[in-house]
């Protein structure tokens, strides 16, 4: 297929790709070092990405995709339990790592290759790839996402889907090689990995990623020339939060050309208190790791709170009812499931058939699990999701039972159940509800929630602990969630 970025090998040599902090590539860097990295792990059969929010995962990740050699990024604050999950279900051939990171035991077997941002003594990058024998439907990348039950399942995504997702992107935002974008999202995901560096890559722009998210760096950067910004509604949250105090902020986020919020609901509060005080509307966009982008708010198009948006050039989505049957009304009232078919789609989980012939029906729609309606003119709203089991809290999604299977596997703990709350900041809060092993003496919150950030992730812990007597159960022994309610 053709390249994925052939801003490598056609822009001017001087034009800024990459920026971290204080550390910059730029196109004839980038070629030139991805494709000396390329040439050394051309032919591994997968390759992981210590995927930290470096120069280093951005430069790994695009010369895996260069070599054709398909990269599963892992998320550096992964607890033992999920990465040794991750590593036997997708055996990599070796890591790439940044030359400085400390990688955990689980990661001791495997062969190190260091990311060397400063090795450009490279021939060219088209030597690298062997074109021939990488198709549009070869895997690209391997990316984890949590279920309602079990370990999380990789999403085996091919070339094909970037390239359609960031082009219809490119269509629905005028995204252009001029933009500049900026974000702190974490790199191990679709959003902050395919959108947030490959997206800029493809159109031969460029990105400034702040490591960390602030107030300050995204005023920062829109002030010295970014044009978008990409974030999770947590970060809208908390700049609409500092708006009131700091009209530096307002300032650097009213000169944006576009403000995109995403992997979760932008409440109508956040949005309208970010319009009173820059004069710039957020659009949302609404995807996920299986489909990658689905449906936009266009750049040329109406912004309005509380939607995602239309269809993206490509993309097929049907409301479904319960028994199967597609919903033809466009009332703003009738729910049904999204389903979607098209370009974007990965291909299947790794080493799950089971459940990738339940992820999709007869006739090959994607079965996204998210419950909507839609306006008269096409425009989408998530009104909820069909799983109770699955939180999203800061963007990212947790699966109750991973959490609840790390709590069994806690000595002071005999039952466990696992909801999620609203919560203001995150969207929603991880709760875990427990039976301690001896009443008399329950763990603490706090130990509890270290043991799961250190099995599983730091995001994935239960900010509220509640100890019970026993778990509300119906006559089938099933417990009943919905009787878990706070007072
Ligand atoms: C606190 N911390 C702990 C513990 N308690 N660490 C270990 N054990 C503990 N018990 C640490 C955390 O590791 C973190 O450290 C710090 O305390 C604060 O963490 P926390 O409160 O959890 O979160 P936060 O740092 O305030 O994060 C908010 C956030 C984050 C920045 C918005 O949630 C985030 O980056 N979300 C993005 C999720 C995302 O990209 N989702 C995309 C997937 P430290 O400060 O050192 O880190 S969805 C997707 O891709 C689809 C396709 C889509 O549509 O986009
Ligand atoms: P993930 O599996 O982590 O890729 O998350 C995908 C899920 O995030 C989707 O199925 C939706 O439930 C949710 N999501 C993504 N974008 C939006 C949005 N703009 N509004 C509401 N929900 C969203």
């Amino acid at each position: 297929m053709s390249s994925l970025f052939p801003a490598l090998t056609d822009s001017p040599a001087e034009r800024p790709a990459l920026r971290f902090g204080e550390r910059s590539l730029t196109y004839a860097e980038l070629a030139a070092t991805a494709g000396a990295l390329a040439g050394r792990i051309r032919g591994a059969g997968r390759v992981a990405v210590w995927a930290t929010p470096t120069l280093e995962t951005a430069v790994g990740v695009v010369a895996a995709l260069l070599a054709g050699v398909p990269a599963v990024p892992l998320n550096p604050k992964s607890g033992d339990s999920e990465l040794g999950h991750i590593l036997r279900d997708s055996e990599p051939a070796l890591v790439l790592t940044a030359p400085d990171s400390e990688l955990p035991a689980a990661l001791g077997d495997l062969e190190r290759v260091e990311v060397d941002v400063r090795d450009t003594a490279q021939s060219p990058v088209s030597d690298v790839a062997d074109l021939a024998r990488i198709t549009a439907d070869s895997p690209a990348l391997v990316v984890y996402t949590s279920g309602t039950t079990g370990p999380p399942k990789g999403a085996v995504i091919p070339r094909r889907a970037i390239a359609a997702t960031l082009d219809a992107l490119a269509d629905a935002w005028q995204w252009t090689g001029d933009d500049v974008l900026v974000h702190a999202l974490p790199l191990f995901h679709v959003h902050g990995l395919i959108l947030g560096i490959l997206g800029p890559l493809r159109r031969g722009g460029s990105v400034r990623h702040l490591g960390r998210f602030t107030a300050e760096g995204v005023t920062q950067e829109l002030n010295e020339g970014a044009t978008m910004l990409f974030g999770v509604p947590t970060m809208y949250h908390r700049l609409a939060e500092a708006l009131p105090d700091d009209p530096a902020l307002s300032k650097a986020l009213g000169r944006a050309r576009l403000l995109v919020s995403g992997s979760a609901a932008l409440p109508v509060h956040d949005h309208e208190r970010i319009a009173a005080a820059t004069g710039r509307r957020v659009i949302e966009r609404y995807g996920m790791t299986e489909t990658l982008m689905n449906t936009s708010v266009r750049a040329d198009g109406e912004p309005r709170a509380g939607t995602v948006g239309v269809p993206l050039p490509g993309v097929e989505l049907r409301l479904v009812e319960e028994d199967g049957s597609a919903i033809t009304a466009y009332d703003g009232e009738s729910v049904g499931e999204i389903q979607v078919r098209g370009p974007n789609l990965f291909t299947e989980y790794l080493n799950r058939p089971d459940a990738t012939a339940a992820a999709f029906t007869g006739d090959g729609w994607f079965r996204t699990g998210d419950m909507a309606v839609r306006d008269a003119d096409g425009y989408v709203r998530i009104v909820g999701r069909k799983a109770t089991d699955l939180i999203k809290s800061g963007g990212y999604k947790i699966g109750a039972g991973e959490i609840e299977n790390a709590l069994l596997e806690h000595p002071a703990v005999r039952e466990a159940a696992v909801t999620g709350e609203p919560d203001d900041d995150l969207g929603e809060r991880v709760v875990a509800w427990i039976v301690p092993a001896d009443p008399e003496s329950p763990p603490g919150a706090g130990e509890l929630a270290d043991h799961v950030a250190g099995r599983l992730a730091p995001h994935k812990r239960p900010r509220v602990v509640h100890f019970l007597d026993a778990l509300p159960r119906n006559d089938m022994g099933k417990i009943m969630k919905r009787a878990l309610k706070h007072d």
